[in-house]
Parts: structure tokens; C-alpha cells; sequence
């Protein structure tokens, strides 16, 4: 017999992209039962008794999903990218979270030179290798993981591959872009198996929150 009471999980990336996305859930009608921001819990039901929501870091919203420890998922097209996910599909563009991962550069130095090996520092190594790659240049890539805007300061690299949305953090650090790789928004993302074997009740849930996305057009 078919179980028409299963439990769909909602793994959420804190932060910036939690603060965009709670009002498109709600506008899809998953609101959690107490306010996620003035709690420390990190599992909240919601309005729809059939919906909990998981809070955990932006860079392991995937993990959750991949390994089907929550159905759905919100995460960062960049964290997507570097995450390498075999048992996830990306189901809606969310249009929140926006921003671009750029290269930035110091101000006070000259134009990038193509040509030769830039020492490159990121948190995003994998999406930095892919960009230098495909244009044949030759890069040596920095692994860091936070506050990169540091290393082209005190030469541990030439220039960095970061987030850039208002421009203000590279401003503050004497840096500025020097080329785009590409636009970044936070993506609604399910398990491969999930997808299965929950179709019936994810259906209307990820219809629900397409909804909302177009909603916001208007
Ligand atoms: O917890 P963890 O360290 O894993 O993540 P986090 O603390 O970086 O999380 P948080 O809350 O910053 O959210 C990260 C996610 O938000 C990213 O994966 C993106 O998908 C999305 N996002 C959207 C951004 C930005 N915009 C953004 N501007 N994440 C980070 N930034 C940072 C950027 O790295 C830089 O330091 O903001 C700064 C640039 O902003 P401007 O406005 O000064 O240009
Ligand atoms: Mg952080």
C-alpha cells in the first residue's frame, strides 16, 4: 500500500541565502512554527505538518541532499559547482542569493597578463581551474577559505576568484573585478532517489515554489 504520509526534508543554507529564501517558502506556503532567526535549533517543522526544515552551513546544503538526508534543498550555484553532486538534479533558478564570481585584481597594479602563470586564490578552486582551463591559460591555484580579498595584498597571489555583488568588500580592499566569470543565484536542488520514490509529494511543493519564483516578476 502506498504510504501517502511521508515526511519530505528541506535542507535550508543559512545566511544571506536563508534570508532571501524564507519569504519565497512562505510565499509557497512552508512556513516554519517558530522564527529560524531567533533560534539556535537547527530542525524546524512547519505550517505543513508533512514539511520539516534543516538549517546548515551554505557549503554543506548539498551534502544534505546528496546523500538524501533531505529531499530538497536550497544551496549557492557556486557551491553547486564545486560540490561535484552525482544524486542531485537542479530543479528551479530561485533568483535569490544573486551575485558574481568574479576575478578581482588590486587597483593600483596593471590589467591581468594573459600570458603568464597568475597565482590565483580562492575558495572556489574547482570553478577557477574550469575558467583559466578553458581559455588555455596557465594558472597556480591558491586553495583558501575565507577572506580572500587578503592574499593579492600581501602577494600570496596575483589576483583572487570571489563573489562580488555590490563591489563594496573589493572597494574597501583596494581591489576591483578584472573579469566575469559568470552570474551566481541560489538554485532549489532534490535528491536523484528522492525524486523517485517522493514524486507524488514533491510535485506540489516544487510546483508551489516555481510559482512563487514567477510571482516575483510581476
Ligand atoms: O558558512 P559558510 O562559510 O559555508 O558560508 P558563508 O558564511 O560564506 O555564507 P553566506 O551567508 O555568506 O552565504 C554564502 C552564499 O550566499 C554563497 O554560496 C552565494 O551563493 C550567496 N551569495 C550571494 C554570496 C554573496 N551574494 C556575496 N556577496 N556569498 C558571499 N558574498 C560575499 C563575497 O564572498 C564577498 O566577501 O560578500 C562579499 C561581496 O559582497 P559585496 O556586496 O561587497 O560585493
Ligand atoms: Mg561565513
Amino acid at each position: 500500500m502506498k504510504n501517502k504520509n511521508k515526511e519530505i526534508v528541506i535542507a535550508l543554507s543559512k545566511g544571506r541565502i536563508l534570508e532571501q529564501s524564507l519569504p519565497l517558502l512562505a510565499e509557497a506556503g512552508i512556513k516554519p512554527l517558530e522564527s529560524i532567526k531567533e533560534s539556535r535549533k537547527l530542525i524546524f517543522p512547519t505550517t505543513n505538518p508533512k514539511i520539516k526544515l534543516l538549517v546548515v552551513r551554505a557549503s554543506d546544503a548539498p551534502t544534505y541532499v546528496e546523500y538524501g538526508a533531505a529531499d530538497l534543498g536550497i544551496a549557492g550555484k557556486d557551491v553547486l559547482l564545486e560540490a561535484e553532486c552525482k544524486n542531485i538534479f537542479e530543479l528551479v533558478d530561485l533568483k535569490v542569493g544573486k551575485c558574481r564570481l568574479c576575478v578581482a585584481k588590486r587597483q593600483d597594479t596593471a590589467e591581468l597578463d594573459k600570458t603568464a602563470i597568475l597565482k590565483v586564490a580562492s575558495k572556489y578552486v574547482k570553478s577557477a581551474a574550469q575558467y583559466f582551463a578553458e581559455q588555455g591559460r596557465q594558472v597556480r591555484l591558491i586553495k583558501l577559505y575565507g577572506s580572500m580579498e587578503l592574499a593579492p595584498l600581501v602577494d600570496l597571489a596575483d589576483c583572487i576568484v570571489d563573489l562580488v555583488d555590490t563591489g563594496n568588500t573589493l572597494r574597501a580592499n583596494g581591489l576591483e573585478v578584472a573579469e566575469t566569470i559568470r552570474e551566481i543565484s541560489s538554485r532549489l536542488i532534490v535528491n536523484r532517489a528522492s525524486f523517485t520514490l517522493k514524486r507524488e509529494e514533491l510535485l506540489p511543493i516544487v510546483r508551489a515554489i516555481e510559482t512563487a519564483v514567477e510571482n516575483r516578476k510581476n
